[in-house]
């Protein structure tokens, strides 16, 4: 699994339930044309959208606000932050293009340059155990 090797990391998630249907209804409103895939352009415009303050930079709180509400716990959402922060190797505190840039290729599994829904769903599922474990959530 790319997202393992590319971090190092074992997840031992015990019992962490997500939630299918979640996962599934983030990734409509990201395909902005609707033809069930996810291009690069359509997540950097999801990118701009959540960067309020337009300094080419997505803060936690901004991160935050672009989720729909009450979708993830708090622990998730600062977890999975980080997760995505350090994609370049490095963690900087931000999210910026190039975050979107690896994260595009983390989604894109067959490296056809779309994401499919069961790309975004297998990827994003394994991003939230990732940010379970390292968020410490066991339920
Ligand atoms: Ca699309
Ligand atoms: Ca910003
Ligand atoms: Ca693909």
């Amino acid at each position: 699994m790319k997202i393992i090797i590319l971090l190092g990391v074992v997840t031992a998630v015990v019992g962490y339930s997500y939630d299918d249907a979640r996962i599934n209804g983030d990734f409509v409103p990201l395909d902005t044309n609707n033809d069930g895939y996810l291009t690069l352009d359509e997540v950097f415009t999801k990118f701009l959208a959540d960067d309020e303050n337009g300094n080419c930079k997505v803060s936690l709180r901004e991160f935050a606000d672009g989720l729909r509400p009450g979708n993830y716990s708090q622990d998730i959402i600062r977890a999975a932050y980080e997760f995505y922060d350090k994609l370049d190797g490095t963690a900087h505190g931000f999210l910026d293009p190039f975050t979107i840039l690896h994260l595009f290729k983390l989604l894109d599994d067959d490296n056809n340059q779309k994401v499919s829904l069961g790309e975004h769903l297998k990827a994003v599922r394994e991003i939230i155990q990732i940010s379970a474990h390292d968020a410490g959530v066991t339920r």
